[in-house]
């Protein structure tokens, strides 16, 4: 059978995507590697939590459009929704790991024909929609769907080209075996999802013109935003500008926390004076930036331009050093106590959402069991257990709210969960509060 659309990844972007095509009437096959995935889509389930979505997969399955598998097929389009983190190099300086991009790219390759359209929704640092392109041409040389000696020298054809501009030239082979390459990033919100993916406008950017019309067209299918039309690279650094903006801009609050800190001044009140402003929206200071998006994406930009990119750095670096700034507050809070008991409510990466990646929160409560500070109560009230990297340590357990401000010594509130702006304050009395989303001013 042929798919309309083959969907690479069903994590946090690929399944509602997949389903909400799905659900007008394409055909659809989710791909991922994990076989518990497949098993869980499969029978009309869900694999991690996000409002609604559990009814729009459900819906997508029963109509018969939606199948998950564990490998590609035949499809008229591919998109490409997989992680890509950061790794580390010899030096320690963090680096894009698009091993999970270049699997997919090849694992797509002997799928494709003349005419498909292969998108890449993964975020991703600039000229990686080209390095698709190159991966499947390598494939289908491989395999021998094109004569490999048709494969010219892709840097010999790009030389000829201004750096940082897509090249309008296309190797032999690539006109022989047309295929059309875009990337269109997502930007929907981890807990307000299903309405974003619909409503949002996007970018679609082609490697060549006819490959971004092709994708806004597919997205229109169920987008109701706009749907700009640019070129691949612009379409990469967009993404990335996008989250980088909001990176810098949390920092500019977390760096305001550090200040008041120091001088004796509410954050809270500060920030909410200042925005009294016409022109001024700071946005809230915490106790540093999860998630796998905001803490990351802004690395691929320093990664390709370190020169000329010390504002976007020293942002990420302000952001991952409040962590380190909270747990100082805690240590020194607990001062001559021995063994005190601390609440840490909340491990999740931000509010109402069950996700712990790259989670400030957990961050804390972790470095506060290793470093033996006091026993940590750990709450977390969107997940069934203590996460494993707590589990392994001696002075952590799992708790539930109200059990842990009773038992504890000091509360740390870390997420600002709705369950937690609820709790009866009269439990905080004689307890050593540290509030780093200023819930309970
Ligand atoms: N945070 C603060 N203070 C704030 C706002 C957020 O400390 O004022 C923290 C949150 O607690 C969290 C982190 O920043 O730890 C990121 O949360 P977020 O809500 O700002 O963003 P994400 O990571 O959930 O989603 C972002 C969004 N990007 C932008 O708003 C520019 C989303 O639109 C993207 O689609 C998503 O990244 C993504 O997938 O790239």
């Amino acid at each position: 059978m042929k798919y309309d659309i083959c969907v690479i990844g069903l994590g946090y972007i690929g399944l509602p995507t997949a389903s909400v095509f799905a659900t007008k009437g394409l055909k659809v096959l989710g791909v991922d590697v994990r076989p518990d995935v497949v098993a869980t889509i499969n029978s009309g389930g869900l694999h991690f939590h996000e409002p609604d979505l559990d009814i729009l997969v459900k819906a997508a399955v029963q109509s018969g459009n939606l199948r998950a598998a564990s490998t590609p097929a035949s499809a008229s389009t591919f998109i490409i929704a997989v992680p890509t983190p950061f790794t580390k190099d010899s030096n320690g300086a963090k680096i894009p790991d698009l091993s999970y991009v270049e699997q997919a790219a090849r694992a797509v390759a002997p799928h494709v024909v003349a005419g498909s359209l292969i998108i890449l929704e993964s975020t991703s640092p600039v000229g990686t929609t080209e390095k698709v392109r190159d991966w499947v041409h390598e494939e289908l040389a491989r395999s021998g769907r094109v004569g490999s000696r048709l494969m010219v020298n892709r840097s010999q054809v790009a030389d000829a080209h201004e750096p940082g501009t897509n090249n309008p030239e296309q190797t032999e082979a690539e006109r022989r075996f047309p295929l059309l390459f875009a990337h269109c990033p997502e930007r929907v919100l981890p807990g307000n999802m299903l309405k974003e993916l619909v409503a949002n406008d996007r970018i679609a950017g082609g490697l060549t013109p006819e490959a971004g019309r092709a994708a806004k067209e597919l997205y229109q299918r169920f987008c109701t935003g706009e749907i700009f039309l640019t070129d691949a690279r612009t379409a990469e650094l967009a993404k990335l500008t996008e989250n980088s903006f909001r990176d810098v801009n949390i920092a500019f609050a977390n760096e305001l926390s550090l200040i008041c800190d120091k001088l004796g001044i509410d954050v809270w009140e500060l920030i909410r004076l200042s925005n009294r402003h016409p022109r001024v929206k700071i946005l809230q200071p915490g106790p540093g930036v999860g998630g796998h998006c905001i803490a990351v994406d802004p690395w691929f930009i320093v990664h390709s331009a370190p020169d000329v990119s010390p504002l976007i750095r020293t942002a990420r670096e302000v952001n991952d050093g409040k962590p380190h700034h909270i747990v100082a507050r805690v240590r020194k809070a607990a001062g001559k106590m021995k063994k005190p008991m601390i609440a840490c409510l909340g491990l999740a990466f931000k509010a109402d959402i069950d996700d712990l990646r790259e989670s400030p929160a957990m961050e804390i409560a972790v470095a506060l069991a290793k470093a033996g500070i006091g026993e940590v109560l750990a709450v977390e009230p969107h997940v069934k257990g203590l996460p494993d990297s707590l589990a392994k340590l001696p002075n952590a357990r799992f708790c539930d709210a109200e059990e842990a401000v009773r038992c504890a010594d000091i509360v740390v509130l870390l997420v600002n969960h709705r369950q937690f702006a609820g709790l009866d304050r009269a439990l905080l009395r004689d307890k050593l509060v540290i509030d780093t989303r200023g819930v309970w001013r």
